[in-house]
């Protein structure tokens, strides 16, 4: 069976990318590629892109929901900045918290690491309670197993009834010839 690359000094990661504002299909397909610049990172694998109904605040438009694996061997606090540093140039806008955005990037495992920092928890504590981050990661790793939560596909039964439509098949964007 596929599992992610292990090689030392590099890490696998899932990142979940999320937008609905501005053209959602094309923030989350440009922010794949801006992904694939990141120093010391390949991207490994995408999932498809998904609309999903928003969670949180339902009165907003729906999102485009993705996940990426990429191995990397940078520090997750490395890695964040990197991302918040794509959100930035997607003008995205901290304004209400789970309301509308142009583009969010969140860190949802860093290999088998468990943070729980200022402005950095990973896991990401609601990976396994949302349609559209579960079900993007178990395209991508059908075995997946969140430390400290278990089985991914053991959460499924929790996200039924979640809005959730595959878009678009994975995309080769932000993929890197190797
Ligand atoms: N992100 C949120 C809040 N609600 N809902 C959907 N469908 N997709 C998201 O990415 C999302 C959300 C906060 O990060
Ligand atoms: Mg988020
Ligand atoms: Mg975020």
């Amino acid at each position: 069976m596929w599992a992610p690359e292990s090689h030392v000094g590099w890490q696998a990661a899932y990142i979940g990318l999320g937008s609905n504002l501005a053209d959602p299909i094309a923030q989350v397909q440009r922010a794949l590629s801006e992904i694939g610049e990141i120093p010391d990172l390949r991207v490994e694998r995408c999932s498809s892109l998904y609309e999903t109904a928003p969670v949180g605040i339902t009165a907003q438009p729906s999102f485009v929901n993705a996940v990426v694996l990429v191995q990397t061997r940078l520090t997750p606090r490395t890695l964040l900045a990197h991302l918040l540093d794509i959100e930035a140039r997607h003008a995205r806008v901290r304004a209400e918290r789970n309301g509308p955005r142009t583009l969010d990037l969140d860190i949802l495992l860093f290999g088998e690491d468990m943070i729980a920092e200022p402005g950095l928890v990973v896991p990401h504590p609601r990976v396994h309670e949302r349609a559209f981050t579960l079900l993007p990661l178990l395209e991508i790793n059908e075995a997946l197993v969140i430390p400290g939560i278990g089985k991914a596909s053991e959460k499924l039964n929790g996200v039924a009834g979640q809005g959730i439509r595959r878009l678009e098949a994975a995309p080769a964007i932000g993929l890197r010839a190797s």
